[in-house]
């Protein structure tokens, strides 16, 4: 039953990023329990390893601080196959790997909710909306830009794979914004995205965003992808990361959000990404986001274990 399915498809890329050490992404997963953390929920868990991507070109473009161009347009059009296909034999969760990896999950995935005459819609959870063109970034890194591609804002035909499906931007919902480059929020106050910072939870608390979200989901009949970047979450709680924002969502915010995930019975695909195992305190953040995954897969507060690090 595809629906008791979960495949883990590990996503060793960290060309997406400034710093080293996201590689080790999938390996500190793994170390924190995910497998058996979902075989106790009852899923029949296929690990299906770590994927890498096919040999990358030198890519050239106008704007010289673009870094690894090539490569992550290699890992985006592998990706996008991997989750189209994948997708239909189960629940991928992609642990990364950075926010790049993204780009390809999303495309595959709406190239899926397309074949089964759906759309897809995409909760994204992080401090940045990673909005960036290839021609906007002053970072040069990509990892700022799988939602401008997966949506498909111009600049990004003759450098990343075609996009025969775009997702519409109308149904993205972001939540837990609170760096937001310039060029990246001029495309969200005119672009149609769902927007909810920081302070709109503060002031609304979790549950009305994502309940409002969801409900536009259930009413389109949309297939669900859920792209957790561990930067959404206060880097007192999750340190293992290379971009901490301060006043991030809180640990009770955060699983909130997930059972609320659970019980709708909306999802269908997981990202989790941005781990840097290099950076963590005694795998604290990996443990941390493999039981946010576990209370997003059907655990429930009273079966959860208390957990050391
Ligand atoms: B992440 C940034 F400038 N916007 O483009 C950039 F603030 O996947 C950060 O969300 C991008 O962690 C962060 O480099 C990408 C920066
Ligand atoms: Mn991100
Ligand atoms: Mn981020
Ligand atoms: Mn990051």
């Amino acid at each position: 039953m595809i629906d008791k399915r979960c495949i883990l498809i590990g996503v060793p890329v960290q060309e997406g990023t400034g710093r080293l050490g996201c590689d080790m992404g999938p390996s500190a997963f793994r170390a924190a329990g995910i497998v058996p953390a979902l075989a106790d929920l009852g899923f029949e868990v296929v690990d299906r390893g770590n994927v890498l991507p096919g040999a990358s070109s030198v890519i050239t473009h106008p704007n010289p601080v673009l870094k690894h161009l090539g490569a992550v347009a290699a890992w985006t059009e592998m990706l996008a196959d991997t989750a189209y296909q994948v997708s239909g034999e189960g629940l991928p969760i992609f642990l990364g790997g950075d926010h790049s990896l993204s780009a390809g999950t999303m495309t595959g995935m709406s190239r899926r909710a397309s074949r089964e005459g759906r759309d897809l819609f995409v909760l994204w959870l992080d401090s940045h909306p990673d909005l960036h063109t290839l021609d906007s970034t002053t970072s040069g890194n990509l990892h700022g830009v799988p939602m401008a591609y997966a949506t498909g804002q111009p600049g990004f035909a003759g450098f990343f794979p075609p996009l025969p499906h775009p997702v519409r931007p109308e149904n993205v919902c972001m939540i837990g914004l609170r760096s937001v480059d310039p060029a990246e929020g001029m495309r969200l106050r005119e672009g149609g995205f769902e927007v909810h910072d920081m302070r709109a939870i503060d002031e609304n608390g979790i549950v009305s965003l994502i309940a409002g979200f969801l409900r536009r989901v259930t009413a389109a009949n949309g297939m669900l992808h859920v792209s957790l970047d561990v930067d959404f979450l206060d880097p007192g709680i999750a340190p293992g990361v290379g971009t901490t924002v301060p006043g991030g969502a809180t640990f009770r915010e955060a699983h909130l959000a997930m059972e609320m995930l659970h019980d709708s019975g909306l999802v269908r695909s997981l990202d989790l990404v941005e781990l840097n195992p290099f950076l963590d305190e005694r795998g604290r953040t990996a443990i941390l986001m493999v039981d946010l995954a576990a209370s997003l897969m059907g655990r429930r507060v009273l079966d959860r274990p208390t957990r050391s690090f």
